[in-house]
């Protein structure tokens, strides 16, 4: 199990947090989401098959792309 927090600038407000949140759980070995509007975060805990990489992609697809 592997628990990352992410930068991500684009958070803006709390439909971005719910979006994350509800977009990144779907991947199968997510564990937990916590994203945090103001300090423009994610922390996410996952296990294989999911993988950072995955994550990443996933992240960039739907807008908001890491910058860590
Ligand atoms: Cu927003």
């Amino acid at each position: 199990m592997t628990t990352v927090t992410y930068s991500i600038p684009n958070i803006s407000c709390g439909h971005c947090v719910h979006t994350i949140q509800s977009e990144v759980s779907e991947l199968v070995g997510v564990v937990s989401v916590v994203a945090d509007q103001n300090k423009r975060i994610a922390t996410i805990t996952f296990d294989t098959p999911a993988t950072e990489n995955q994550i990443k992609a996933l992240l960039a697809e739907i807008d908001y792309p890491v910058a860590n």
